[in-house]
């Protein structure tokens, strides 16, 4: 029996460019969490993709000098190849230029249209391309000649043209109940906050239509006006699950989401914006908006406009894909902006892989291919201290479910890679080698307990290095369909007479 479902995504991105860290990043938390909700037995469906219209991808097909659709189909295959890279687990990859999408952005419109929340109007004001967003007057400032945008830095540019605009002055009371009522929609707490007091200091209508150029989905009724690209884009959540078929198994078992996984940047678009279209539309609001920080070279936001990207398929390749994807889960603190580095990196694999958990694994598979044939039987009598680091582990896996079930990444990864230093201090201390001659039954406990806990380890870590944990697992003969957390719950997970197998190197240290 499957626990229940779970519907995690990611933000589509758009490939105005290539993909940078950020990218990456956005994409590895949400892959942590689908993992560990599989691994957790709960029915899981994880989306990734594409956001392929309006003018920003416009400008850059024409920059590349191809027709928009040309340019968003060499480049959306870019970013799958990157899914790939990454070693996501997502069971879909939508693009907003399929036949699905339109279907589903059609429906939701109409039911706007049909729910009075939506009139034509002209709006006069500011935008930026970059970011697909409308500023407020007061959100703008002069900066060397250009008008830039205090929120995101980016230009913007003076709009005036003929637009549908969407009510959403008329939400804003309804949002406000609508956080009261869900305390934990928007996480972290700080960015609730963040939101609550923006939708507090007054929501005004938003132009949700632009006429000034075409490569967009046109409104139903109005072949001049093009659906702006952000209701557009978030629309993709629905049609993955083949939204307006709300009788469709997909959406039934997944809709709402569980959790939106985006970036701080977007937030307004999917804490405001998102549940006022779909509460409009009287469909149910997602059930968490997770906006993680940014990642920071120097000081700065890593974007390509910026100039300051690491490039993460030159480091996948340089370092591998396990150690990036823990260098960027563990260092970079969830809530808030984190600076990345070589330095750092190399710095990272070798304390917490090769030293730590590498190592752990290393010493007890030798250990025991080379004295024991690969063979260790458990026997009745544990000492005080098997027990002790039992019920420490105990302690300190009693949060783990709590903590991703918050978005609490760094807390759960902390507390797993504590159970490795554990184990190896465990080891060090009961010293099994010296006991091979006098003493092979505390010996044999001793190793069982440390297979125990290092089957626990891979287990807790699988979500985030796939491979090494994988590897360690294959090794230690446990079934792919045992890969699970009922030793959460109590349950053993290697028997009493343990075989393995023999490990290579997980991880090698890196000498700089
Ligand atoms: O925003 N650090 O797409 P996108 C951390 N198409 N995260 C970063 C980052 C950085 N330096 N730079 C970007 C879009 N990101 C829209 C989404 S969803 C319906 C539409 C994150 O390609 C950014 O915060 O510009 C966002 O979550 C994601 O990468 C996609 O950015």
């Amino acid at each position: 029996m499957k626990k229940g479902n779970f519907y995690i995504t990611t933000p589509i991105y758009y490939p105005s460019g290539a993909p940078h860290m950020g990218h990456a990043y956005s994409s590895i938390i949400a892959d942590v969490f689908a993992r560990f909700k599989r691994n957790d037995n709960c029915n899981v469906y994880f989306l990734t993709g594409t956001d392929e219209h309006g003018l920003k991808i416009q400008k850059a097909a024409e920059k590349a000098g191809l027709d928009p659709l040309s340019y968003c189909n060499k480049l959306s295959k870019v970013f799958k190849d990157l899914s790939k890279k990454l070693n996501l687990s997502n069971d879909d990859f939508i693009r907003t230029t399929e036949k699905r999408h339109y279907n589903s952005v059609n429906d939701l419109w109409n039911k706007l249209v049909k729910s009075g929340d939506i009139y034509l109007s002209k709006y006069k004001g500011w935008y930026s391309v970059s970011d697909e967003a409308y500023y407020n007057l007061d959100e703008v400032i002069d900066k060397g000649g250009k008008k830039i945008s205090t929120f995101s830095g980016s230009e913007v540019e003076w709009v005036e043209e003929e637009s549908f605009f969407f009510k959403l002055s008329a939400w804003q009371k309804k949002l406000l109940s609508f956080y009261e009522k869900n305390e934990k929609f928007i996480l972290p707490l700080s960015r609730r906050n963040e939101v609550i007091n923006f939708v507090k200091s007054g929501l005004k209508d938003l132009s949700v239509s632009r006429t000034s150029f075409t490569w967009g989905i046109k409104t139903p009724n109005n072949s001049k006006h093009i659906i702006y690209v952000w209701l557009d884009a978030l629309t993709n959540y629905l049609s993955a699950l083949e939204y307006p078929n709300v009788e469709g198994k997909l959406y039934k078992d997944f809709w709402p989401a569980s959790v939106h996984v985006i970036g701080k940047d977007i937030l307004r678009f999917h804490a405001i914006y998102w549940p006022a279209f779909l509460l409009a539309a009287k469909i149910k609001p997602p059930l968490r908006v997770f906006g993680h920080g940014w990642i920071l070279s120097g000081d700065e936001k890593m974007s390509k406009s910026k100039g300051n990207i690491l490039n993460p398929l030159e480091i996948i390749d340089n370092y591998g894909i396990d150690e990036i994807r823990y260098y960027l889960m563990k260092e970079v603190s969830h809530g808030s902006d984190g600076n990345i580095s070589l330095n750092s990196l190399e710095k990272c694999i070798n304390s917490d892989l090769a030293n730590n958990y590498g190592n752990l694994c290393q010493r007890v598979f030798s250990f025991i291919n080379n004295n024991c044939n690969g063979i260790i039987n458990k026997n009745k009598n544990l000492s005080d201290s098997d027990k002790k680091i039992i019920n420490e582990t105990k302690l300190l896996t009693k949060n783990l479910r709590d903590f991703m079930d918050n978005q609490n990444l760094n807390n759960y990864i902390k507390s797993v890679i504590d159970i490795s230093f554990l184990t190896n201090k465990y080891i060090n201390d009961e010293e099994p080698w010296k006991l091979k001659k006098n003493n092979i039954d505390k010996m044999n406990n001793i190793l069982h307990v440390a297979l125990e806990q290092i089957a626990k380890i891979s287990i807790l870590l699988n979500p985030i290095i796939p491979l090494a944990s994988n590897k360690v697992l294959d090794a230690l003969n446990i079934d792919p369909k045992s890969r699970n957390l009922y030793f959460l719950d109590g349950k053993k997970i290697i028997p009493d007479k343990a075989k393995i197998k023999p490990l290579d190197i997980l991880f090698k240290k890196i000498n700089s």
